[in-house]
């Protein structure tokens, strides 16, 4: 049987998926094109949203990681709560439908500094949804608080947070993971916390940290554990793979990816990933005009406006700024695709 045949039968292992790396990049195209028109046509997704970064000092060293203030970023800082609820009520002003909040673990401003910020957006601006907390800032949380993850997630949707965004994933290979961000929630953990999420209801999203000392194997062996998660639980949104930015971190990586290996990787989480309904080219890491692309390779969704952007600009992606509004939509249009805002949860608010 053809492998792609085996795969779209579900009758494959490991070394199948491994092996769709070897396939030509168009005929990867078709497939997952295949896939992404059945589901969505030509519509592409993205929304009108607000980053909100918190602190920058944190108790983790993440190699990759050029956000957290370290020798190479010597910039310290931590909003205060009312900062927080003035940006979200500015970007809400502006049509923000969503505010995405993600801190660094500062273990100084304590657990109830995180859980207020929440609270009081959401006393202020009760329509805007608040995604916020990686299952990495779970972890934290709970060994700052000493609650458990089901507490913590508790607390979390009392305070008012709607869903949950998909970083902290990196790689799941626990050897990588031991050379890039040793010390961080571990992968058997953020799946756990996810599933908890789940459970109780809530959507989230996944990320995977690809392009710099994983394999192609370290990829699929992560897409596919998170399959069997979603197999579980239906519970993820979207599925977003970043792409590494190089700039002022500590990680040290020799090669780096070809537009053709991203988009292999994204045709490839189109395929594979069936179940998890959206596949999101994040433009900020993907760069604009590779996302535009990928939605010939499965790609539906590419982010949003963002507004201000501080975790992978810090690491050299164009992103710090966000992006116009009218550009995301005439670049969408001018792709051949249709603009389509959502919200947060994936319902269409217009299509343009
Ligand atoms: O968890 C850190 C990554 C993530 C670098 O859920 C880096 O909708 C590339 O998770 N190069 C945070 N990536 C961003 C994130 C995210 C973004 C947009 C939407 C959603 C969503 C989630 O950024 C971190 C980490 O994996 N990151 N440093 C770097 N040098």
């Amino acid at each position: 049987m053809k492998l792609i045949e085996k795969i779209k039968n579900g009758k494959f292992d490991f070394e199948d998926a491994v092996k769709l790396y070897d396939m030509e990049l168009f005929e990867l195209g078709v497939e997952a094109n295949e896939i992404r028109e059945k589901k969505f046509g030509k519509k592409t997704y993205f929304n009108i949203n607000r980053h909100i970064n918190p602190s920058n000092i944190c108790k983790d060293v993440c190699k990759f990681c050029a956000f957290s203030a370290h020798r190479k970023n010597p910039n310290p800082y931590t909003l205060s709560i009312e900062e927080c609820v003035k940006i979200a009520k500015n970007a809400y002003l502006h049509n923000a439908k969503e505010v995405h909040i993600v801190s660094a673990h500062n273990p100084n401003v304590g657990y109830d500094y995180y859980m207020d910020i929440v609270k009081e957006i959401k006393k202020e601006i009760p329509d805007i949804h608040i995604k916020a907390f990686t299952a990495a800032e779970v972890n934290f949380f709970s060994e700052l608080s000493g609650k458990n993850y089901k507490e913590v997630l508790e607390d979390m949707i009392q305070a008012g947070v709607d869903s949950m965004p998909g970083g902290g994933a990196e790689i799941f290979d626990e050897r990588v993971r031991e050379k890039i961000c040793k010390g961080k929630v571990s992968s058997q953990r953020w799946l756990e916390i996810h599933e908890y999420w789940h459970k109780l209801g809530r959507k989230s999203n996944a990320t995977m940290l690809f392009g710099h000392i994983e394999n192609r194997s370290h990829r699929i062996d992560h897409m596919l554990r998170l399959k069997e998660l979603q197999e579980k639980t239906n519970g993820f949104n979207a599925f977003i793979p970043l792409v590494y930015q190089r700039k002022n971190n500590y990680l040290k990586v020799e090669n780096f990816l070809t537009g053709i290996e991203i988009l292999k990787t994204i045709a490839i989480s189109r395929i594979l990933l069936e179940n998890i309904p959206n596949i999101k080219a994040y433009w900020v890491t993907t760069t604009l005009n590779l996302s535009l692309v990928a939605q010939n390779y499965g790609a539906n969704d590419i982010d949003g406006t963002i507004e201000k952007e501080s975790i992978n600009s810090a690491a050299g992606a164009a992103s710090k700024n966000g992006l116009d509004l009218k550009e995301l939509v005439n670049l969408i249009k001018d792709s051949g695709y249709i603009p389509v805002e959502r919200d947060s949860l994936y319902n269409e608010i217009r299509i343009y």
